[in-house]
């Protein structure tokens, strides 16, 4: 109901002309957009290959943990680096939060990306060239991409996600020729440690065991929330943790706990269990691991002393 009612018999009353031509002219204004909409998918030369397969985010994390862990050339950052093959199948997975794995591609030849999400909605978005694409958890989505200019593209998510949001930063680093991975700092890369085959009947030494924690850290994406350097800004780091002693609440009783191999164990099987005071808020997601990944994890973290 408006303040004042309207004059009596105001709805059979004639439109005026000027008003008439105004609709008019809007009317004709939608139909061309409309129209205009249809066009530029055609013509407008489109990333989206309208291209989406049904998934479960199981699954695709199965996918995605074997992509890495078979193309993987080194990390940065904690995040899995690769270097896919001219049209081959990417695998791209987006995580709270994080992206993975960094691309190393070449100027002009075409890959085809396959994003889904491990966990809620986000949102695709490489800078600067502002490129925008929805990332649904149990939807592969594909995008066929073919970059034109070398250079170092940032992917950011666009939906927000939650509280670490704004660090969910990936990367995509596209070169012309091999002296560019100089520019990067990936001239490296390839030296990096193999993925360690698996032993049979023989105890795996220390060194090996810390490489397999790292192994686990980066590829099931623990580094998208603990850093190693100390920074504690989503989850609490892991540099010089083991040992120390750890402020938790568990059942609202706030208590002083030693972090060893039981602590460590738990937090991971349980982590609702005892939260880490001044991390409330942010809830650490369960990783079905395997009695021997947490092993490892626990011998990774020990070797990450102040
Ligand atoms: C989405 C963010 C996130 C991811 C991913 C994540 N964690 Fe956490 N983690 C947290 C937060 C937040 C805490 C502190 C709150 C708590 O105790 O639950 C925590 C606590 C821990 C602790 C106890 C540390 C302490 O100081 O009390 C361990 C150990 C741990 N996480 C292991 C892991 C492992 C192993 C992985 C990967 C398999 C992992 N986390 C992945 C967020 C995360
Ligand atoms: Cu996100």
């Amino acid at each position: 109901m408006s303040l004042l009612s309207p004059a009596e018999g105001w709805f059979d009353k004639k439109v005026s002309k000027d008003e008439k031509s105004w609709m008019i002219i809007a009317l004709l204004l939608c139909i061309s957009m409309f129209i205009w909409m249809i066009m530029w998918h055609v013509y407008g030369k489109q990333n989206p290959s309208s291209i989406t397969y049904r998934t479960s985010t199981a699954e695709f994390s199965k996918l995605s943990e074997a992509y890495q862990k078979q193309n993987i050339v080194g990390t940065d950052a904690g995040i899995p680096v690769v270097r896919p093959q001219p049209n081959s199948d990417v695998i791209v997975m987006a995580e709270m939060w994080r992206w993975s794995p960094v691309m190393i591609l070449q100027k002009d030849q075409a890959y085809k990306f396959h994003i889904s999400s491990r966990d809620v909605l986000h949102g695709f978005s490489i800078q600067p060239v502002n490129m925008n694409f929805q990332v649904y958890p149990s939807y592969d989505y594909v995008l066929e991409f073919k970059p034109t200019e070398s250079g170092e593209y940032k992917v950011i998510c666009n939906e927000f996600c939650g509280i670490g949001h704004h660090t969910m930063i990936g990367k995509i680093v596209v070169i012309e020729k091999e002296e560019d991975l100089k520019l990067y700092g990936y001239e490296n890369f390839k030296k990096a440690p193999a993925p360690l085959a698996e032993k049979k009947n023989e105890p795996l030494t220390e060194t090996e065991m810390v490489l397999l924690g790292e192994q686990i850290y980066t590829l099931k994406g623990c580094a998208a929330c603990h850093k190693t350097d100390g920074s504690s800004q989503i989850a609490p780091s892991w540099k010089g943790l083991y040992g120390k002693e750890e402020h938790v609440i568990e059942d609202g009783k706030k208590m002083t706990v030693k972090v060893d191999d039981a602590y460590i164990d738990e937090s991971i099987k349980t982590p609702q269990k005892k939260i880490t005071v001044g991390f409330e808020n942010t809830p650490m997601p369960v990783f079905p691991l395997t009695d021997e990944e947490i092993k490892q994890v626990i011998a990774y973290i020990k070797s990450l002393k102040d």
